[in-house]
């Protein structure tokens, strides 16, 4: 089934504030721990720009017990009539999902769960014809084959593609702007699931900006990236710049921190 324009136009995000445990969050590289109460500031400003995408945006309370809990994206992937709730690959994030859920279950009628493997969502793309999953250290064959099995009811189709060999989610190197163009760094821009799609690639040095998000009229695009902001610009998009510093810190950008969906 195509659904145009279904993967970028939201009426609704799902936030969570940051927890003051940030400062545990996972990460790759230690470059220093993010400042909790910067991290809330900068939270503040990235739902103003959701909310002057247009959308209605819910801010769940923060939850000390789980450092990476701000990053709602990867607990839950939301669609138009179903939401799943993933079950993160990292074992200090399994628990968030719970509380996930009850918040989908505010918005949602049917919810179905990820019950075998893990998967991050991350590591999901929605484009207007099919569900990406990026196989990763955070998502598995048994998560994306469960994936499947669980939508099987609502006719979506499910494409498994790689993530680069040292990338956390598929998403951190690219994001979808519109549905026929891609935002990717130069780890993604050749690759064969993008074929089909027009795809900028970001200007070599600003490759955490490939993790951006487009809602509804507009791109997020994290602070710090005059190149890539530019590019789009000349593109056509209208850029909403948000500063994403403390979160970078935990590798995470702008599309972590939102659960978008149209209902
Ligand atoms: C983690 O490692 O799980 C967090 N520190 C960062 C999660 C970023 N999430 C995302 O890109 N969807």
């Amino acid at each position: 089934m195509n659904r145009e324009g279904s993967s970028y136009n939201f009426t609704t995000a799902i936030t969570r504030t940051p927890s003051n445990s940030i400062t545990e969050g996972l990460r790759a590289n230690d470059l220093g721990n993010p400042s909790a109460e910067q991290f809330k500031a900068d939270h503040g400003l990235y739902i103003a720009a959701l909310r002057r995408a247009g959308l209605a945006v819910e801010v769940l309370p923060a939850l000390e017990e789980y450092p990476d809990s701000v990053f709602v994206e990867d607990t839950a992937l939301c669609l138009s009539d179903v939401a799943v709730t993933l079950a993160p690959g990292a074992p200090s994030r399994l628990g968030e999902r719970e509380t996930i859920r009850q918040a989908l279950a505010g918005h949602y009628d049917h919810i179905v769960d990820i019950e075998n493997g893990f998967m991050d969502g991350g590591d999901i793309m929605m484009t207007d014809a099919a569900i990406l999953v990026g196989l990763s250290e955070r998502t598995n064959q048994a998560g994306l084959d469960d994936l499947r099995a669980k939508l099987m009811p609502w006719d979506y189709t499910v494409e498994s593609v790689d993530t680069p060999h040292g990338v956390l989610h598929f998403k951190t190197d690219c994001s979808l702007l519109d549905s026929e163009t891609i935002l990717a760094s130069y780890r993604l821009s050749g690759a064969d699931c993008f074929q089909k799609f027009r795809v900028l690639e970001v200007p070599r040095g600003e490759e955490t900006a490939a993790n951006s998000i487009r809602v509804n009229d507009r791109v997020i695009v994290s602070a710090g990236f005059p190149k890539t902001a530019e590019m789009l610009d000349k593109a056509g998009f209208l850029v909403d710049v948000v500063p994403t510093g403390q979160a970078a810190l935990v590798d995470g950008g702008p599309s972590c921190m939102s659960l978008r969906f149209n209902l």
